[in-house]
């Protein structure tokens, strides 16, 4: 299996509150670095295309009624069953761009009131992203932002929330951006640390969270 090693790709996330300019960043970030001839796929969590993530869809969407473990189980879920897939294309070498993961899984849950332990507990086993770009916006300013209100989490104060929950979290493989700066300067800045990343995971194996 060691030969698989060699060249993969590394897995790098980027988080934040609602609108920080996630969407906006992974696909700049991954026209850049297929410009560059890297293989490279943009991912998102939730995965609404499954079964699993059609429910959340629903959910998000105001249109089913679960309760918020249950809520956090299916979130959690959906990202096990991409779990191997994502392995596979790690170790081929094609790096991944993903849109969330289980550090919005945790912020939001617990945001809703349920204790952090037991929220990062199902996500222990899932990969480690060599990776987090976390765009820092104030609930405020994100809220000016377009098209804020529409679905569930949208709403001030539970961002907050979320906002102190991701403090919690943060760990070594963060860094932050202001999202505040124009798209252009923020887009710099994670292609600089994307860059670093591609590099300097192929030192490093695979890892798990959340040790
Ligand atoms: N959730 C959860 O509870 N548990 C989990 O495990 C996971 C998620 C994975 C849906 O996620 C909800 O699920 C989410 C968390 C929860 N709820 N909330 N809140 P989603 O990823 O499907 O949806 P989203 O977070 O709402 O993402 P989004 O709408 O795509 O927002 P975004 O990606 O961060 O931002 P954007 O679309 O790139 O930009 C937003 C706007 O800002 C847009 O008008 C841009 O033109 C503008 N923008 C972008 N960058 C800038 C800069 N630099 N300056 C000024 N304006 C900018």
């Amino acid at each position: 299996k060691g030969e698989h090693n060699d060249k993969r790709g590394a897995l790098i996330v980027l988080e934040g509150l609602d609108r920080c300019g996630k969407t906006t960043q992974c696909s700049r970030l991954v026209s850049f670095l297929e410009g560059r001839g890297l293989s490279v796929e943009s991912w998102r969590f939730p995965d609404r295309n499954t079964d699993i993530g059609g429910m959340i869809s629903s959910y998000l969407a105001n249109g089913s009624k679960l309760d918020d473990q249950t809520v956090h189980l299916l979130f959690c879920a959906n990202r096990w069953e991409k779990r191997s897939l994502m392995e596979n294309k790690l170790r081929n070498g094609t790096t991944l761009i993903v849109d969330r993961y289980s550090y919005s899984g945790v912020s939001f849950s617990a945001a809703k009131g349920l204790d952090i332990q037991w929220c990062k507990a199902p996500e222990n086993g899932l990969i480690a992203p060599d990776l987090v770009v976390f765009l820092e916006i104030s609930p405020e300013e994100a809220s000016r932002r377009g098209g804020y209100g529409t679905e569930r989490y949208e709403q001030l104060e539970f961002q907050r929330n979320v906002a102190k929950h991701y403090q919690i979290l943060q760990d070594s493989t963060w860094k932050v951006v202001d999202a505040c700066l124009p798209p252009e300067s923020v887009e710099k800045q994670i292609q600089e640390l994307a860059l670093e990343s591609i590099q300097s995971c192929q030192n490093k194996p695979l890892s798990a969270l959340w040790h």
